[in-house]
């Protein structure tokens, strides 16, 4: 009896130790694990949250819309990207638009053919590089474009059971194109989803003019419910981008709540000056991380740009001191797709040195900082 009750001691000591040698990993690992809004998001897509954290504390990730797709006088040339062409090495994050899959279009609004952008995002996702998804959505309600900004469209599909069937079946549509991305392994690839983007600017049906905040509220949450409860897509992390804002409580307005959301970022266009700007972005990116970090959420700058960039030291000038500043995850130029109207630079083009340079400094992230294991363990 006394040696059994000495053997159990025994035990006991050994797994004290090793639940104490757990806590000290933990603690000392230094951060609490953050994990997606969807409970049940898939392992990768809960390894790529955790790890975004990671990586924006070393720094922040250039991402370029539909880089692979088309740049500045050229389309559809495999492997090619304006970025490479001028850096010597791909964005870190690259977007894309969902636009028209609503309405079974083979091309999204940009004209991009839907077949194409899933061999984008799977080379993407096999490099270790993140693919975020926006999505120009026509109004179900009217079936104009997302630029048309009536009255009462949201409160229609809230509240009149055709609409929301209408809203739904846009939401079946993209559901059925998201089962669509999957890695070698059948598993699904993670998207960082940024859908009603641009929540506080009055130009989409679902902006402003179109929708009170505790209506936009809603209509978040219905897509996020329903494409997680009903329609099982689990590989998705939320962001939400608010486009100009003044305040944290200004930004917290139209903001769906922390069980919905995994990323807050805002979108940001140089249309005056670009010292002016960069003023103004260190101001709010500053007012966005206090709001993530008192919301426990990844801060990320989800679209900016200066279209042209006539301003040749742009990047390590007005850019870099501003996210010297303050850091977010990743920042996102759009489209490059043609002379009057482009974000990121080509060879050539004006900025295109001074860009070299933001590429090297420590502070930026591209695709050859990233881990192709991102998906699957965590970085340190
Ligand atoms: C805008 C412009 C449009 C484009 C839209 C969606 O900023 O680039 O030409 O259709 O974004 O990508």
């Amino acid at each position: 009896m006394y040696y059994k009750f000495m053997l159990i001691d025994k035990e006991l000591k050994n797994y004290r130790w090793i639940f104490a040698l757990v806590m000290v990993c933990f603690v000392s690992s230094g951060r609490a694990q953050y994990l997606p809004a969807d409970q049940v998001a898939t392992p990768e897509t809960v390894m790529l949250y955790r790890n975004l954290f990671t990586l924006s504390e070393k720094g922040v990730m250039y991402g370029h819309q539909e880089d692979l797709a088309y740049g500045v006088g050229w389309a559809y040339v495999d492997k090619r990207s304006d970025v490479n062409d001028v850096a010597g090495s791909y964005p870190a994050v690259y977007g894309w638009d969902a636009g028209r899959i609503e309405s079974d279009s083979l091309r999204n609004l940009d004209g991009v053919p839907f077949d194409k952008m899933i061999a984008y995002i799977q080379w993407v996702y096999e490099r270790g590089g993140v693919n975020t998804l926006s999505w120009h959505m026509n109004d179900p309600v009217t079936q104009q474009t997302s630029w048309s900004s009536p009255a009462v469209s949201v409160q229609s599909i809230l509240t009149n059971p055709k609409h929301q069937q209408a809203y739904k079946y846009y939401l079946d549509k993209l559901a059925a194109y998201i089962s669509l991305l999957k890695g070698r392994n059948g598993e699904m690839i993670p998207i960082i989803f940024r859908p009603l983007h641009e929540s506080t600017g009055d130009w989409f049906w679902w902006g402003t003019k179109g929708a009170t905040p505790q209506e936009y509220i809603s209509m978040w949450r219905l897509t996020f419910d329903y494409l997680t409860k009903e329609k099982n897509v689990h590989n998705l992390l939320f962001a939400y981008s608010a486009s100009d804002f003044t305040s944290q409580e200004n930004y917290n307005e139209r903001y769906p709540g922390d069980e919905f959301v995994d990323i807050v970022g805002f979108d940001a266009y140089c249309e005056k000056e670009s010292d002016s700007f960069s003023a103004y972005l260190s101001n709010r990116l500053q007012l966005l991380n206090n709001f993530a970090l008192i919301h426990g959420k990844l801060p990320a700058l989800t679209e900016f740009g200066y279209n042209g960039i006539p301003d040749p030291y742009w990047w390590t000038q007005e850019i870099l001191p501003a996210f010297r500043l303050t850091r977010v995850s990743y920042a996102l130029t759009w489209r490059n797709w043609k002379e009057d109207h482009f974000f990121s630079p080509y060879n050539g083009q004006i900025s295109a040195p001074n860009f070299r340079v933001f590429y090297k400094d420590p502070l930026t992230l591209f695709q050859e900082d990233m881990k192709k294991y991102i998906y699957r363990k965590p970085i340190r």
